[in-house]
């Protein structure tokens, strides 16, 4: 394995139109660090949906833009609400890794300006949505998976039904555009993994071009 990416005919799955997999692309040890790194700048927070609940997913971010929550509604922002700095920069590891994975499904010159950490505990959950504040929908969405394994559940064009479940783990990349940008997806309660119990969460980091 390459330092950062298996760059060398990656194993790509496509589990839904224009939603690709690519097992184990890139490397943890890598990546973790960097988040790290981020956090104590911008750290996690569980923020404030429309519906007046609190998110059980932390979230931060880095680039250009940063996701955010309140009362008021969702939209993306150029300072962190909570230190009215701007988000910290996306690592250049972090840049060719998205690109990288992009270019490998066919999404050449994707540049991403928004970079979304997702932080599940045990026992968190991420009920079925779209992802539509970006503004060009021609762009993917790449993420990545850090930490215990999870199960990503695709819905479809509607936002309930029977999905098509898939388990995401460490390392695991997934790149979506094209047909699938507005599906449904969730992700289902986090369960422990009894054959790692040191591994306690799970952390995701999406990729966005928002502007
Ligand atoms: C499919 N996160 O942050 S990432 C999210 O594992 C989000 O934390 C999940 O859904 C997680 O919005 C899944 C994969 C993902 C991201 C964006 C998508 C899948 C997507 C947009 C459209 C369709
Ligand atoms: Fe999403």
């Amino acid at each position: 394995m390459h330092d950062l990416f298996s760059d060398f005919r990656p194993k790509v799955e496509e589990i839904y139109p224009e939603t690709f997999v690519l097992p184990h692309f890139t490397d943890s040890k890598v990546l973790k660090p960097l988040v790290n790194t981020i956090v104590r700048s911008a750290p996690f927070r569980h923020m404030m949906t429309p519906m007046g609940y609190y998110t059980n997913v932390a979230l931060t971010n880095c680039g250009s833009w940063g996701w955010h929550s309140d009362i008021t509604g969702y939209r993306y922002v150029k300072q962190d609400p909570q230190t009215q700095r701007n988000w910290p920069a996306i690592p250049p590891k972090f840049m060719q890794l998205a690109k990288n994975a992009a270019q490998t499904v066919g999404f050449a010159n994707f540049e991403p300006d928004a970079c979304l950490i997702n932080c599940y505990q045990i026992g968190s959950q991420l009920g079925s949505h779209q992802d539509k504040n970006e503004q060009d929908f021609k762009w993917p969405i790449v993420s990545v998976s850090i930490g215990l394994p999870a199960t990503f559940q695709i819905f479809g064009k509607i936002r309930s039904g029977s999905p098509i479940n898939y388990q995401l783990l460490d390392g695991d990349v997934m790149v979506w555009g094209g047909k699938s940008r507005l599906i449904y997806h969730g992700v289902k309660k986090l369960q422990a993994d009894k054959l790692n119990p040191k591994t306690q969460q799970r952390i995701n980091i999406t990729f966005r071009k928002a502007r």
